[in-house]
């Protein structure tokens, strides 16, 4: 009787268990799958527009609203697990962004990605609100301090956040809930390329605009099921300084480092290169994550045109090591740079490397959405 009973309440629990991981919160679902990736030692692969365009394909120019069409998909077999979208543009209410993707068709490529079970970022390559400049426009160092609370281009600033909490709030699946995101904004934030860069405001005023941003986005406009992902980059020397840009835990849920294999150097000199500032950056970050109870992420990586055929088993796996990583992010693959068709990341039918990059999958080291 006794056993009965004591098995009635084991089985009691079960359920309880149970019912309690169904009713987990998207936001928390989302957390959960990216610590079990980087615990079990298997990042999840990410790509930049995946479902927008690839090799010789273009879904807003060919009005394609199947979204099936994925290089991934194509060399792999599988599709991405992280698809990464771009929102640059959508601040002056352009109907496409900076790359030319029709913002629709983004937020449709978001669900769908969603709907079979993937998980979605997004960046925010935004044009300079104070010179009306783009993205890259560092000719001045007033741009944050002038949209910060009291600055000559915060009203102007704060509608530009608006479209953001708007089309991110948009963006819910066939059931009307709205899908749970990394938000990624004010990337790279280390480097001086970006207005919002190092040399180009305070540390201060970084993280006044990161906690601006935050409070706009939760706060005001409610959108609690995002999840936030702070992307340093590498810096030769050092690197741990960059804390100083960081807003705090309450903040950040994701620290991540965007770390590229430089091409400017012969390919020796740049794998080396790229394995060391990996393995010195990953190593700080890690320790720093831990501390703070923060997943780690490798946000955006890559060799642009991958011109060595064993760039994947070798340099990458080579430089990321057993980093518990929750995913690494290639960027885009594009053959409309001005530079010719070399900018692309993801290898694609019959592009160089396609053969290593099944073998990376293959061995397991990486987890595609299958
Ligand atoms: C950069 C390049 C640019 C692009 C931007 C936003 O790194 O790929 O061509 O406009 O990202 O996607």
């Amino acid at each position: 009787m006794k056993m009965h009973l004591a098995k009635i309440m084991i089985m009691a629990s079960a359920i309880i268990l149970a019912g309690c991981s169904a009713t987990q919160m998207p936001k928390e679902k989302l957390i959960s799958t990216l610590k079990q990736a980087a615990e079990e030692g298997t990042p999840l692969y990410g790509h930049q527009d995946d479902l927008m365009y690839g090799h010789t394909w273009n879904a807003t120019k060919e009005n394609d609203h199947n979204l099936t069409r994925s290089d991934v998909l194509s060399t792999a077999g599988a599709y991405p697990y992280i698809l990464g979208l771009d929102l640059g543009w959508l601040e002056i209410d352009s109907p496409c962004n900076l790359d030319g993707n029709d913002f629709n068709l983004m937020r449709e490529a978001a669900v769908k990605h969603y709907e079979r079970g993937g998980i979605v970022t997004i960046s925010w390559h935004l044009r300079n609100p104070l010179t009306g400049g783009d993205t890259w426009d560092v000719s001045s160092d007033k741009v944050v301090e002038s949209i910060l609370p009291g600055g000559e281009k915060h009203e102007y600033f704060m509608e530009w956040l608006d479209r953001v909490a708007t089309w991110l709030a948009s963006v819910k699946d066939s059931e009307g809930k709205h899908v749970p995101m990394i938000f990624r904004p004010w990337h790279e934030h280390t480097g001086s390329w970006f207005w919002w860069g190092g040399k180009l405001c305070s540390p201060e005023q970084f993280n006044a605009l990161w906690v601006m941003t935050y409070n706009y986005i939760v706060k005001e406009r409610g959108l609690d099921d995002l999840v936030w992902a702070i992307s340093p980059n590498t810096l030769s020397e050092n690197f741990d300084s960059w804390v100083e840009r960081y807003p705090g835990d309450e903040y950040v849920d994701i620290i991540g480092l965007d770390c590229y294999c430089p091409t400017y150097l012969g390919q020796k000199e740049s794998f080396a290169k790229f394995k060391k500032d990996m393995t010195e950056c990953l190593a700080s970050l890690q320790k720093f994550s831990e501390l703070r109870g923060k997943i780690l992420a490798l946000t955006e990586t890559g060799y642009e045109g991958l011109t060595y055929e064993r760039w994947w088993t070798e340099v990458l796996q080579g430089a990321i090591g057993d980093f518990p990583i929750a995913y690494l992010l290639v960027w885009r693959n594009t053959d409309e740079m001005p530079r010719g068709n070399v900018h692309f990341y993801t290898p694609w039918p019959g592009g160089p490397s396609e053969q290593d990059f099944k073998e990376f999958v293959e061995s397991g080291r990486i987890k595609l959405l299958r």
